[in-house]
């Protein structure tokens, strides 16, 4: 065992239960760390899932993980300029395989081509995820995602309330901090968030005075409060107002002025510059065609889109798995030394098709299947089939829709730390695994990034005994590092 391994002092469960959850769900439920419950009214909230202790988080793996963010932001910026058509021509091919969502996204954009697309300005607010490889003490890449990217506000309230609990000698019953402020960094990503999106606002170019942010959020939402945070710090930093719409508002809640394309919130007739999308990343937010009418407008109308619809596929498991040829990683990242430490960050990941690489891997599928994820191409969690399930599920589909999925070679992690989860009723000691993601910002158009830059980073926790991880979708909790 490492002798710098931090170790907080240990307090039996009944302790914790006595001292530190009233501590820790006060600190929440006064500051905004808090989520809806899966049934709630409007003026329920609750403490969000999230550990009570910060999770040990090697430095330098951290270090290299953030260090790696603006490469990447400028890789999936490349990408989505789609200079000649190569993610075009990637989708395309792909959107054969999941017709009913990526297929539709695809010819949405194809109809707001047709119909012009008026606004040149893109903007991503992109998370990088990673677990960290126990052998190497790499942070390796899990997924790339480039739209509704969340937990960006609670992040940063997570790792106050673990200071919090430090400074004030709460973890060790009184008797002093166990570790010093520095090694427990707080994500500033509330505030870089935020500042992404002002920047967006300050580029967009208008007559008006002011004009207006768009979340668009989804029906039912629980995560209001992580989007919240957003908001009130593009005001509080800012002067910049925001409104939240669903999908299915748009055609009686905004306006587009069919001459400019500029795009109108009707109850104020305020200039909407920035459509945020917190929503239309799974099929579930359609649910008509007249939904699917209204991201369309929101992909022709001026307002600069943060994703537009390119960038959102950009996202996608192939595009992942593609980058990992170096052929292809040469041709977005020409630079040598910048292409050496995004390889780093990678894993190895196959195709399912009838190339020769992809036939190799579906026998590895078949054989050796627990060294192994497998993944469709939709984002938010849920989605996945790990290990020994891969056979069962490609047994259950024709062989020619395989490619529509990747393989991915799992990552073994660190072993696992034990820690203590607050979910709801329940609070439960015990192991976990985590994930850190790291987000950025990057403003671009068909030919220039504007600014690329970080915007702090997020730790996921999940029990150790579950594949998957997703806090929204109900698997995982927000944590924050301790630093050794
Ligand atoms: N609608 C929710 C929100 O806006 O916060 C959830 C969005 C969502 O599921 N986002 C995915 C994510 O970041 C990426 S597409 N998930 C992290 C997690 O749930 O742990």
């Amino acid at each position: 065992p490492d002798p710098n391994y931090p170790q907080f002092p240990k307090l039996s469960i009944d302790e914790i239960k006595a001292e530190l959850v009233p501590e820790v769900s006060h600190w929440a439920l006064t500051n905004g760390l808090v989520m809806y419950p899966p049934t709630f009214n409007v003026s329920q909230s609750s403490v969000a899932p999230i550990t009570l202790y910060p999770t040990p988080f090697p430095r330098k793996s951290f270090e290299q993980a953030v260090s790696v963010q603006t490469l990447y932001n400028k890789l999936y910026a490349k990408i989505s300029q789609d200079k000649d058509g190569w993610l075009s021509s990637r989708i395309e091919e792909l959107a054969k395989f999941d017709a009913e969502f990526t297929g539709k996204l695809w010819e949405l954009h194809l109809e707001a081509k047709k119909r012009g697309l008026s606004q040149k300005l893109a903007l991503g607010l992109f998370r990088s995820d990673y677990l960290l490889d126990a052998d190497s003490l790499m942070a390796k890449q899990v997924e790339f995602n480039t739209v509704s990217v969340s937990f960006g506000g609670l992040s940063t309230k997570v790792g106050q309330v673990h200071r919090f609990l430090n400074d004030t000698g709460k973890y060790s019953q009184n008797s002093g901090a166990p570790f010093y402020s520095e090694e427990l960094p707080v994500s500033d990503s509330s505030s870089l968030l935020s500042r992404g999106l002002a920047d967006a606002v300050k580029k967009f170019e208008t007559s008006e005075t002011h004009t207006v942010v768009a979340f668009i959020i989804q029906k039912g939402e629980r995560n209001v409060f992580d989007q919240r945070v957003l908001e009130y710090k593009l005001f509080q930093d800012y002067g910049i107002k925001s409104v939240r719409l669903t999908i299915h508002d748009i055609n009686t809640k905004t306006t587009m002025d069919p001459n400019t394309k500029r795009l109108f919130y009707n109850p104020t007739g305020e200039e909407i510059s920035v459509v945020y999308f917190r929503a239309g990343y799974s099929p579930q937010d359609f649910t008509n065609s007249q939904d699917w009418e209204n991201r369309l407008l929101l992909e022709t109308s001026y307002a600069i889109k943060a994703p537009n619809l390119l960038t959102q596929l950009a996202g996608v498991k192939k595009v992942q798995q593609i980058l990992t040829e170096e052929s292809t990683l040469k041709r977005f990242v020409p630079d040598e030394k910048e292409r050496a430490s995004l390889v780093d960050s990678f894993v190895k990941i196959y195709p399912m098709d009838d190339s020769e690489v992809g036939e190799k891997a579906k026998k590895m599928a078949m054989k050796s299947p627990e060294r192994f994820v497998l993944k469709p191409q939709r984002e938010g969690g849920g989605n996945n089939i790990y290990k020994t399930d891969i056979p069962l599920f490609l047994k259950t589909i024709p062989e020619h829709e395989w490619s529509g999925f990747i393989l991915m070679e799992l990552i073994k992690p660190l072993p696992t730390t034990e820690n203590v989860v607050i979910r709801g009723e329940k609070i439960l000691q015990e192991p976990i695994l985590s994930e850190l993601g790291i987000f950025g910002c990057v403003l671009f158009d068909e030919n220039e990034i504007y600014s690329n830059d970080y915007a702090g980073w997020l730790l996921r926790s999940k029990s150790s005994t579950s594949d998957e991880g997703g806090v929204a979708a109900g698997f995982g909790c927000v944590d924050s590092v301790v630093l050794y």
